[in-house]
C-alpha cells in the first residue's frame, strides 16, 4: 500500500546542485583548493559538512575553521537562492505534488539540506507538502536512513507504506536502509538499486509505481 510519498529536494523538486557547485567553486578558488565538475558530482545528496571533507580530500583542518569555510560557502549559496522561483520546478514535479494532494496521499520533503525551508517557498511548493524534513531534523544524514524515518513520522505513516523519490546514491541507500520502497532518478550506475528507476523527473509514471 503507498499511503505517503517522501521527496528529496535537490535534484528531484529542483536543481540545486549547480548553485551548490558554483558557491564551493568560489570558495575552494578564494583558497586554492582543487575543485571542479566531477569533484562536485560526489556532492550529490551528502550533507554540508561530508561535501567539505570531500573538497578536502585528507587535508586536516580545526573544526573553527571548517565551520568558517562551510559559513562563507552557505553565504554564497544562500545569495544564489535568491534567483530562484517556480520556474525551476523540475518537469512533472508540481503536477505530481497536485495529483498525490489530489488521492489524499501524504506528502512530505526529507531533504539533507539545511536551507530546505527556503528553497521549498521559494518555489511556491509549500502549500502541498504535509511536513518538511531538513538538515535541520536530524543529527545523521543520508545514507543513515534518520530523515526518512523523521519525515514519515510527522506525517504518521509506517516506512513500509511509504514511497521516496531520490536521486543520489546515499539517498536510496537511506531510502532502503528506512524499509521504503524507492523511485530512483538517474542514470542505473547511480540509481540502480531503486524499487523503480527514471532516467528524469518527467518520465516519472505515477501509475506504473501505484500498479
Ligand atoms: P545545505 P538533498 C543536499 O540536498 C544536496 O544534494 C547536497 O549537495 C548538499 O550538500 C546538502 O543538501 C546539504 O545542503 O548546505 O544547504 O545544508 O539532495 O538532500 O535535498
Ligand atoms: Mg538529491
Amino acid at each position: 500500500m503507498c499511503k505517503a510519498f517522501v521527496f528529496d529536494l535537490d535534484g528531484v523538486i529542483t536543481d540545486t546542485a549547480e548553485l551548490h557547485y558554483q558557491a564551493w567553486q568560489r570558495m575552494a578558488d578564494e583558497e586554492g583548493f582543487v575543485f571542479d565538475r566531477e569533484i562536485n558530482e560526489q556532492l550529490r545528496g551528502v550533507s554540508r559538512q561530508a561535501s567539505l571533507n570531500i573538497i578536502l580530500a585528507g587535508h586536516k583542518l580545526s573544526e573553527t575553521r571548517a565551520n568558517e569555510l562551510m559559513e562563507r560557502k552557505n553565504s554564497y549559496y544562500v545569495a544564489l537562492l535568491n534567483t530562484l522561483s517556480p520556474k525551476d520546478i523540475l518537469p512533472g514535479m508540481e503536477s505530481l505534488l497536485l495529483e498525490l494532494n489530489a488521492r489524499n496521499i501524504k506528502v512530505a520533503l526529507a531533504s539533507a539540506s539545511k536551507n530546505a525551508r527556503p528553497i521549498i517557498h521559494r518555489l511556491g511548493l509549500t502549500a502541498l507538502f504535509d511536513a518538511i524534513g531538513d538538515g535541520w531534523s536530524v543529527s545523521r544524514s543520508k545514507p543513515a536512513p534518520d530523515v526518512f524515518l523523521h519525515a514519515a513520522g510527522q506525517v504518521g505513516v509506517n516506512a513500509s507504506d511509504c514511497i521516496v523519490v531520490e536521486d543520489a546514491q546515499a539517498g536510496v541507500d537511506a531510502a532502503i536502509l528506512a524499509g521504503m520502497r524507492v523511485v530512483g532518478i538517474g542514470p542505473s550506475e547511480r540509481v540502480g538499486h531503486a524499487t523503480w528507476r527514471f532516467d528524469h523527473t518527467a518520465a516519472l509514471d505515477l501509475s506504473n509505481i501505484l500498479a
